[in-house]
């Protein structure tokens, strides 16, 4: 019956009887025989693999650790499911302390003054409750090459690309190398640290969309995260009851007394990281890297990778999107949601403030949407996120007021300047918070002024802030329902060719420009320069299953009895002129595009065909009072380029999914050549 699942419990079989013994006792000594016996049980399938003399020193003749503690909460507040995942964790990890978190402001207060005195984070004295953590300038990014997918069969998880080409929409790693890549790394890495508890739902608590999971993790630094962007605490474990949920570990690599030199209070270990998803135990096992989407794993790691996979099982979309709902000049509402890769202005667009008069735009979500048809036939879509994790650099007052003004208390930011009166400061700020002739401090903690030649904040450097603070939240934001999707937008920085704003001619063009995605690379992850990427969906570094079968999918969507399906868009905001300069304006202007969709959505006859789709109808795209822009060129469609286009996503499709494009997908590249092919 009891048979545990999780990874980490086949862990025990490296880490030695002597530990799972003793958090049997640890555990059953504080709870009755029901959970005992389970575990009994599991142990004996354990026990008949493990030599004998692995039997520690430390653990008395009764099996009782000598070291863990529980220091915070009640381990019977656990349901028996957590407490088992919990004691398998113990067992292997071997922290000193156990923590058990119940989200409140009080605990938040303890584990910020601890992070303080431990010298991994800062006060900003000049807010309210805002804090700066600088980490080792080693662990700055997501780690998307050591990011991996573990299935018995490798075609779930990725797309077998054409011999001799490298797959580049996911890592696989067979369960017995996952195994050994597990054993070597958690096996007693949280000696002499604490490990903290987090129950955590993804989605507003108790909706039908939402998930639940449990992160044990050995960084505050995480919790204090988790905290501001996750529904956490002890109201999770209440709505979870005896109910199943993603079991989520996560150490930052680096036991006490530390093997190596910690660099800004920022424990981790950058040579052995690795973040694993194993969805055939709805489990995530991450190691070595503190930072970001490495470590708060409800974020990408549960929202997108393991999300997408029960979507695709249950019938719905997890998708890298913001929510944003429109109300034009007339008061009529509508939501929409927009997918663009990592750093491409995902955060502005949510809660962007239209130049257009009359409009008001509200923010759901600047990140992540889980989206599902209701019995009406409507797409639905939560935020699955209670907080922003934005890319800090390039953020203001210019680019977004809203952001700025979300910012101003209650905030974790990372790898930000600081300047001489207790404030942050980024490039993009210069005109906001002047610095000229002032002595900051860089992420790294260097003395910095302004024309030094070094960037004051690392390009990746974030703030976390709750979402409730945006002054423009939707006052739906938490409806458990969702919200009402009427337009798919996607995007990305292409600075050549791709226009302004065109429509899919239908839901299968939409997949197929979905697909064919691409874009200049940021700083969110590990890639440098900028390079032009395939990223379709904007999901290339997110997808939990094959691309192949994730197009299926969306395609299948046409198919669903009584579907309303919303219409899809394209956007691109950072079409460059021949002097490398942005031809359109961006920010608030965007809502001039945005007042375009709406108009398609509501009906209005604004359109005309194109090789790429449908293009605004020139004179339909409301420029009063704009400034001179040239239209004319934001909306050219060169044909050698397009013919290029083409070309690329014709080779993408080739040589990543040689085997498991869906044929529609083809049969849409046939109509773009042939629709190329006629353009003068
Ligand atoms: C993010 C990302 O942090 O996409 O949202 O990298
Ligand atoms: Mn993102």
């Amino acid at each position: 019956m009891m048979r545990c699942a999780a990874a980490v419990g086949r862990l025990l079989l490296r880490s030695g009887i002597q530990t799972h013994k003793r958090t049997c006792a640890l555990i059953s000594s504080f709870h009755g025989s029901e959970v005992a016996s389970a575990l009994n049980l599991h142990t004996s399938s354990i026990l008949s693999q493990v030599p004998r003399m692995n039997m520690a020193p430390d653990v008395e003749p009764n099996g009782l650790n000598l070291k863990t503690q529980i220091v915070k909460g009640d381990l019977s507040s656990l349901s028996p499911k957590v407490q088992r995942y919990l004691l398998e964790c113990v067992s292997v990890c071997r922290p000193d302390k156990v923590y058990i978190c119940d989200g409140s402001e009080e605990e938040n207060t303890e584990l910020v003054k601890q992070m303080v005195e431990e010298g991994m984070m800062k006060k900003l004295p000049k807010y309210d409750n805002c804090w700066l953590t600088r980490t080792d300038p080693a662990d700055v990014a997501r780690v998307e090459r050591l990011t991996f997918i573990s299935t018995r069969n490798k075609k779930d998880t990725v797309a077998q690309p054409k011999p001799g080409i490298k797959g580049i929409l996911g890592n696989w790693m067979s369960p017995e190398e996952m195994e050994q890549a597990l054993s070597s790394r958690f096996p007693g890495c949280m000696q002499g640290r604490t490990m903290y508890v987090i129950p955590y739902s993804m989605g507003p608590v108790g909706s039908p969309l939402s998930k639940i999971g449990i992160e044990l993790t050995d960084s505050p630094y995480v919790v204090a995260s988790m905290r501001i962007m996750t529904r956490m605490g002890t109201k999770i474990l209440k709505a979870l009851g005896d109910g199943d949920f993603v079991k989520c570990l996560h150490s930052v690599g680096l036991p006490l007394p530390a093997s190596r030199p910690v660099i800004n209070g920022w424990p981790c270990d950058p040579e052995k990281v690795i973040i694993a998803h194993l969805p055939e135990k709805n489990e995530i096992c991450s190691y070595g890297s503190g930072y970001g989407g490495n470590s708060l794993l409800g974020k990408k790691c549960l929202a997108l990778r393991l999300g997408s996979i029960l979507a695709q099982r249950e019938g719905w979309l997890a998708e890298h999107m913001l929510i944003l709902g429109i109300t034009n000049p007339e008061g009529k509402k509508i939501y929409v949601t927009a997918a663009f890769p990592s750093a491409c202005g995902k955060t502005n667009l949510a809660m962007l403030i239209p130049s257009l008069p009359g409009y008001k735009m509200e923010c759901v979500g600047d990140d992540i949407a889980w989206l599902k048809f209701d019995q009406n036939g409507v797409l639905r879509a939560i935020n699955p996120e209670a907080g922003f994790f934005g890319v800090a650099p390039g953020t203001s007052d210019q680019s977004n007021p809203n952001a700025m003004a979300a910012i101003q208390q209650n905030t974790v930011f990372t790898n930000v300047a600081e300047t001489p009166d207790g404030g942050f400061w980024w490039e993009g700020l210069e005109k906001d918070i002047p610095v000229d002739g002032q002595e900051l401090t860089d992420w790294t903690g260097k003395p910095w002024t302004l024309g030094c030649g070094r960037p004051a904040a690392h390009p990746n450097s974030r703030f976390c802030a709750p979402l409730e603070q945006c002054p423009v939240v939707d006052p739906l934001w938490q409806d458990p329902q969702g919200v009402p999707i009427s337009a798919i937008i996607f995007g990305g920085r292409r600075p050549q060719g791709v226009p302004l704003i065109y429509e899919a001619y239908n839901w299968a063009h939409g997949v197929f420009i979905g697909s064919g995605m691409r874009s200049e690379a940021t700083a969110a992850a590990e890639h440098s320069g900028k390079v032009i990427m395939h990223d379709p969906f904007a999901m290339r570094p997110f997808f939990g299953y094959n691309f192949g079968k994730y197009l299926e999918h969306w395609l299948s969507m046409e198919q669903r009895p009584a579907a309303q399906l919303p219409r899809i868009f394209h956007v691109n905001w950072f079409r460059k002129d021949a002097a490398g300069k942005f031809i359109w304006p961006g920010f608030g202007e965007n809502s001039r595009v945005l007042d375009w969709i709406v108009r398609r959505v509501n009906g209005e006859d604004c359109a005309v065909e194109s090789a790429a789709g449908y293009l605004p109808r020139p004179g339909s795209i409301n420029v009063d009072g704009l400034g001179e822009v040239d239209m004319e060129e934001l909306f050219r469609l060169p044909k050698d380029f397009w013919q290029e286009e083409v070309e690329a996503i014709g080779r993408f499709y080739d040589e990543q999914l040689p085997e498991d494009c869906p044929a529609e997908m083809r049969r849409q590249l046939d109509q773009l050549r042939e629709r190329v092919e006629k353009m003068s």
